[in-house]
């Protein structure tokens, strides 16, 4: 009983600890951590390098249907083939549920998408925009019973969002029934009255985007979204958090024993508003994102956060609209309104290789911390681990072999399908030399080496991050 595959030498790292060992896997999944292994079938001799758990991206956008003329330039395949590529061997894009619509019929037509497309291990978080009666009584229960344990909730977008008293019947179901909420925590009437100020006064080029989502509607977000969870006393976890403001929020929370979890993305230590344009020409339209990015001093503030515990996840957002096209930032080669520049940028390739470069070479943050964000955390709060995000006995074998070498990075590295990447020109000084899902290289260091069809769909448990507190004890009168 040999191994299948034996990695000889390798700096293993989880979120608890870095050790140099040998790794057996067989079956597509580690079976032995030690010494001086027995020969495997294969060996890979990595020579000291770093060996991480593949990366579990727990937040991206693929073939996500949009209101027309805007379109997702990434589906399942090329997505996927470019999140190996960058060590990220899980994926759980989002699966929405159309108004007037059933959850089931947005996961049934999300498998649908996937299914023979994903080159890595795959789950759907919902998105809620109409918690019906039966959505919250039947509906949302019974999915989470199946395994579909996340979902979202809009505080803002016309199409998506709830109201405080929609959102509190599902924190209130989160609550009975387990699950994560997901909150995009920004003020919606704040912004739609900035943009029409904006536009009132002729000021619609792409740097306006960012003055019409200030810092502080998300704050204001962030502490009302706080507030309801207090509410019903239920876990919640906000998403792409970008500003210093909100940080402040959220260690609040947290100083109190609140279980509020955070998540930060990499446009948010690496970008700044300024990115968007300092005059009014269409270029910035490239880095325009929601929430967008801030300035030197809120990246600081999310490396303090990165750093320091307070985020739990570290995410792309992966949105991959085209800058030119049809469909992308340009519609139909237009210049148009911020109104109209569809809010994201992509990274679910560059979301590893960058905190690796800048966090764990940079000398911000420990090759654990960095394990944690990418990889165990995510899995924990999504109902994935012990089986992905993190190195152990039994775990699946997807891993990352690290090569650290310095280089610059530009769109033709990547393997999406969208036609830039806001990080062109950036040296990176990190960038995976093989990727493993289950025990199989699906990245080489040069080229893709996997298949479309070989991600399979991961049913999922409860999160196993804190349980809601219990710091009331007594039933809340409403109960
Ligand atoms: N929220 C996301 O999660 N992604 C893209 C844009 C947005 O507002
Ligand atoms: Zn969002
Ligand atoms: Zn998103
Ligand atoms: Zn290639």
């Amino acid at each position: 009983q040999g191994f299948d595959l034996v990695l000889r030498d390798a700096v293993l790292a989880t979120a608890g600890d870095t050790c140099r060992a040998d790794l057996g896997i067989s079956d597509g999944r580690i079976v032995q951590i030690g010494q001086g292994l027995a020969k495997g079938l294969c060996e890979i001799d990595v020579a000291g390098r770093v060996v991480t758990p593949g990366g579990v991206d727990a937040h991206c956008h693929l073939d996500q249907p949009m209101a027309p003329p805007v379109k997702l330039a990434d589906d399942f395949h090329t997505g996927t083939r470019s999140a190996v590529c960058g060590g990220t061997t899980t994926v759980i894009p989002f699966a929405a549920q159309r108004k007037g619509g059933t959850l089931q019929a947005a996961i049934d037509d999300y498998h649908q998408r996937a299914e023979g497309r994903a080159c890595v291990d795959y789950a759907f978080h919902l998105i809620l925009t109409d918690p019906t009666p039966a959505v919250l009584n039947e509906e949302l229960p019974r999915l989470i019973e199946a395994g579909y344990t996340s979902f979202k909730l809009y505080m803002t977008y016309d199409a998506l969002k709830l109201s405080d008293g929609q959102i509190l019947d599902v924190l209130d179901v989160a609550r009975t029934h387990g699950g994560m909420a997901m909150i995009h925590a920004e003020n919606s009437d704040c912004i739609a009255w900035l943009t029409r100020r904006l536009e009132a006064a002729g000021r619609t080029a792409p740097r306006f985007h960012a003055v019409s989502r200030p810092t502080l509607v998300e704050r204001e977000g962030a502490h009302r979204a706080i507030a309801l969870s207090e509410l019903i006393d239920v876990p919640i976890l906000l998403v792409h958090i970008s500003g210093g403001e909100a940080v402040a929020q959220i260690r609040e929370a947290r100083a109190k024993g609140l279980n509020v979890y955070a998540e930060t993305c990499p446009q948010y230590i690496l970008l700044t508003a300024a990115d968007l344009g300092t005059d009014d020409s269409y270029f910035g339209a490239r880095c325009v994102c929601s929430p967008p990015p801030r300035d030197k001093s809120s990246q600081e503030d999310i490396w303090q956060g990165l750093a320091d515990g307070l985020f739990t996840v570290f995410s792309s957002d992966h949105s991959p609209f085209n800058l030119t096209g049809e469909d992308g930032k340009t519609p139909g080669g237009k210049e148009v309104a911020f109104r109209h520049i569809p809010n994201g940028i992509p990274g679910i390739e560059t979301r590893m290789p960058l905190l690796y470069s800048e966090g764990v070479l940079g000398g911000r943050i420990s090759l654990n911390r960095f394990v944690e964000l990418t990889a165990t955390q995510p899995a924990r709060a999504y109902g994935l681990y012990p089986k992905k995000g993190t190195l152990a006995i039994g775990s699946d074998a997807d891993l990352v072999i690290w090569e650290e070498r310095d280089f610059t990075l530009d769109n033709a590295h990547l393997h999406h399908a969208v036609d830039y990447t806001p990080y062109a020109g950036m040296t990176l000084r990190a960038w995976p030399a093989m990727t493993l899902l289950r025990g199989q290289i699906v990245w080489d260091g040069t080229h893709f080496a996997g298949a479309p069809g070989q991600g399979q769909f991961l049913p999922r448990g409860l999160p196993s991050l804190a349980p809601p507190s219990a710091r009331r004890g007594a039933q809340p009168a409403w109960r």
